[in-house]
């Protein structure tokens, strides 16, 4: 009997991709870092039973009328705004993430970047290697002290919850906002759910978590940016398009705010002339919120588990379009 067919669009390591050859037949874009290229994708989708993509890959309708037999796509991301997921749901393909094994990972991040960001790490980094340090004094790289201050969260899913903890950590003030109440969080860490507007107001570090729909699309722009303290910093580490970066640069380079960590970007990779790169105050990330081996390895391993179950007419471990499994 033909084995099922599972395209892969990167280079994974080859343990990973030999679990799957077992069962499969696997074929794999030969490239670690260079996207598919869109006609390969759309011709290896004509056969393909399983897609194992990646959130550079637009996997749009075009893509699913262009794939008879596909059953899965497993995305090697949480986020899946890659992913048009009505399409999937009409040709009734499973499209599965990977949540959970990334959630500490991602949180490590982006506390970390709030960190670098509030006391300048990789500026200060730089000073000493470039050899400019060749003094002390007083207020040499002083940067803005975390613990203590207002950490506002906008998006409070389990990644926000992971970071609110690392918050309690540093006895910050934990405000959120999202589209419910989590009560849970509100007992286990002490969070405080606040409006919009008083998240903007009120926060010393305002913490973008939240995914990407068309409802959180540019929600931070011009006016929000205004309404911020002028002491205060922003981070993303959840998806570019949720921030205008036009006036995100304008708000730095104005002083409405004091600084920026950014993880994501509008589009990436970022231009490396790109204005927000300019500035002293941003500190900029190359989209590594999961980066680490061990959360990568378990990622991949995620994937490759939902698409045995789903090729073998099991329940996936993860799934994104619930409505696929009454299909
Ligand atoms: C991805 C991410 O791992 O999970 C997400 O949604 O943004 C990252 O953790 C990375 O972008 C690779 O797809």
């Amino acid at each position: 009997m033909k084995k099922p067919f599972i395209y892969i669009t990167r280079k994974l390591p080859d343990d990973i991709v030999s679990d799957l050859r077992d069962e499969f037949y696997v074929e794999m874009w030969e490239s670690e870092d260079v996207p598919v290229p869109r006609e390969i994708l759309l011709e290896k989708v004509k056969e393909a039973n399983g897609l194992l993509t990646m959130l550079s890959d637009q996997i749009n309708s075009e893509v699913f009328q262009h794939a008879p037999s596909l059953k899965i796509v497993a995305n090697l991301a949480v986020g899946y705004d890659n992913i048009d997921i009505k399409s999937a749901n009409k040709f009734k393909v499973a499209v599965c993430n990977t949540p959970d094994v990334l959630t500490d990972t991602t949180a490590d991040l982006t506390f970390g970047l709030l960190l670098a960001t509030a006391r300048r790490l990789t500026e200060a980094s730089e000073f000493v290697k470039s050899g400019e340090w060749t003094s002390w004094s007083p207020m040499l790289l002083a940067g803005t002290d975390v613990h203590h201050k207002t950490i506002g969260i906008f998006g409070m899913g389990k990644i926000g919850e992971a970071v609110a903890k690392r918050a309690k950590g540093f006895e910050m003030e934990i405000i959120y906002h999202n589209r419910s109440r989590k009560q849970n969080v509100e007992k286990d860490v002490g969070a405080r759910y606040v409006e919009f507007e008083e998240l903007l107001t009120h926060s010393d570090f305002l913490v973008c978590l939240a995914p990407l729909s068309p409802e959180t699309k540019e929600t931070f722009k011009k006016e929000q940016f205004a309404k911020m303290k002028k002491s205060s910093f922003f981070i993303n580490a959840a998806r570019g398009p949720i921030v205008n970066e036009n006036d995100l640069y304008v708000a730095l380079k104005n002083g409405l705010i004091k600084g920026a960590g950014l993880d994501v970007f509008d589009q990436e990779p970022i231009n490396r002339d790109h204005q927000l790169l300019t500035l002293k105050n941003v500190v900029a990330l190359p989209h590594i919120g999961s980066a680490t081996v061990e959360t990568r390895t378990k990622m991949m391993s995620v994937c490759v588990e939902n698409v045995k179950r789903v090729l073998s007419d099991q329940k996936p471990i993860t799934i994104v379009n619930e409505e696929w499994l009454t299909n």
